[in-house]
């Protein structure tokens, strides 16, 4: 069954349609919208919208009318990069760093990542449930329909699979697409210490479980100094390809560890953070297709000074996501379209390409182009709907949010009480 026939009139559309001869940010500024169950039928100007109806074998008294009121709509926001599911925050660490602590410090000294698995570990699947639904339903009232889930807070076999169902419990609770990910490879856990290789050989063990559980979508590690060295990244990798299941990065976000270039030989989705990368990274990114997730909250969150190559990026072709990175550590915000600023005012990336990178490029980055992070025919019908005269706005205000609501899977969604 396709669904119900909508027919969504007169709004400004930016449709972020990348096809030859589109104009910038796909603007329509009288458009039209005509979807059917979850799908965008057609989307055009107002004035051939019922035309378009008709030659769709629609009568015209079958759709249901929704009046945009000239709202600016754009694709549902994608937050492809976060880490949802935790117990506890560290408010505490803040002030640490505040008194002069670093981020690695802290973590060597097992706060930290560690205290955020201490503090899962101890709370119920249902006190974790909640938690992350709170985060969720936060998410999805600034704009965003499609959302990516990692684990990596419980680092054992039953802890990891526990957040990982939590993870998949918020898409059938909110009418939001999960995309799950194993973040297992994120730290060492306490009983594993100073044993980082055996650590790896156990989650080698633990992927192909979860993954028959259905509970992953893809695989992610954290390459770093204080985390784990490429070849214990590249192991955990191999039983992902042979799961069939795509990678991921956490690549060059404190230091130069050559994570990028890892990630593109596995034709990963994604490297993400990046501050570190280097034009050999750069280089083995775009030969692969890999997207650049750049992270701007957890940059200004950690007082990072260097910035990610946005000018090599670009020139390299190497398209560009933006996400939030929600996590207790580095990055506690629930807002994308705050990251939409900040990547312009700290990354100097245009308002245009923060948007691209909030919705196309994101889509990319989950494996979920040909369907997800466009107003375009045959795309799924998830759309955001704001209170600005124009897209450019949604970069150029912070910390005001301009969300009218959305629309999920072809239904109006009252976010106030999804
Ligand atoms: N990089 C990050 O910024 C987060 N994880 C990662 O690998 C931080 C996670 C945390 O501090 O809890
Ligand atoms: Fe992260």
């Amino acid at each position: 069954m396709p669904g119900p026939w909508r027919w969504w009139r007169r709004g400004r559309l930016a449709t972020m349609s990348a096809e030859p001869g589109t104009p910038a940010w796909g603007w329509l500024p009288e458009g039209d919208l005509l979807t059917r169950g979850e799908r965008i039928e057609w989307v055009g100007a107002c004035a051939s919208a019922e035309a378009a109806l008709r030659s769709l074998g629609a009568a015209v008294h079958e759709a249901e009318l929704h009046d945009l009121h000239g709202a600016v709509v754009t694709p549902g926001l994608i937050d492809a990069h976060t880490h949802l599911v935790y117990g506890g925050h560290r408010a505490r660490e803040f002030e640490l760093r505040l008194e002069g602590a670093s981020y690695e410090e802290i973590a060597r000294a097992g706060g930290g990542i560690r205290s955020t698995v201490a503090a899962t570990r101890a709370a119920t699947d249902e006190a974790l449930f909640e938690a992350a639904l709170a985060r969720a339903r936060t998410l999805l009232a600034g704009g965003v329909t499609a959302v990516e889930v990692k684990s990596g807070y419980g680092l054992s076999l039953e802890h990891e699979a526990r957040c990982l169902r939590v993870a998949r419990r918020l898409g059938d609770a909110l009418p939001i697409t999960v995309r799950t990910t194993s973040l297992a490879a994120h730290a060492l856990p306490p009983e594993f210490d100073g044993q980082a290789d055996d650590y790896i050989d156990a989650v080698c063990t633990w992927l192909p479980q979860w993954h028959a559980e259905g509970l992953i979508d893809a695989v992610d590690g954290f390459c770093e100094r204080i985390a784990f060295t490429p070849a214990q990244i590249e192991r955990v990798f191999d039983v992902a390809r042979r799961l069939g299941l795509p990678v991921k990065l956490h690549a060059e976000q404190l230091s130069d560890s050559g994570g990028a270039a890892l990630a593109a030989r596995f034709r990963a989705l994604s490297a993400d953070h990046l501050e570190y990368l280097s034009d050999d990274g750069i280089a083995a990114m775009a030969a692969a297709g890999t997207v650049a997730m750049l992270l701007p909250g957890a940059y200004y969150y950690l007082r990072e000074t260097k910035l990610p190559p946005v000018d090599a990026l670009r020139a390299a072709g190497v398209p560009i996501a933006i996400a939030t990175d929600h996590n207790p550590g580095s990055s506690p915000t629930l807002s994308l379209p705050l990251m939409l600023n900040m990547a312009c005012t700290l990354f100097r990336l245009t308002p245009e390409e923060a948007l691209a990178g909030a919705t196309r490029h994101a889509a990319r980055a989950l494996g979920l182009e040909a369907s997800h992070g466009q107003l375009r025919a045959g795309w799924r019908a998830d759309f955001a709907l704001w209170d600005v005269d124009h897209p450019n706005e949604l970069a150029y205000r912070f910390g005001d949010p301009r969300c009218l609501g959305v629309v999920a899977g072809g239904q109006a969604i009252d976010t106030t009480a999804a």
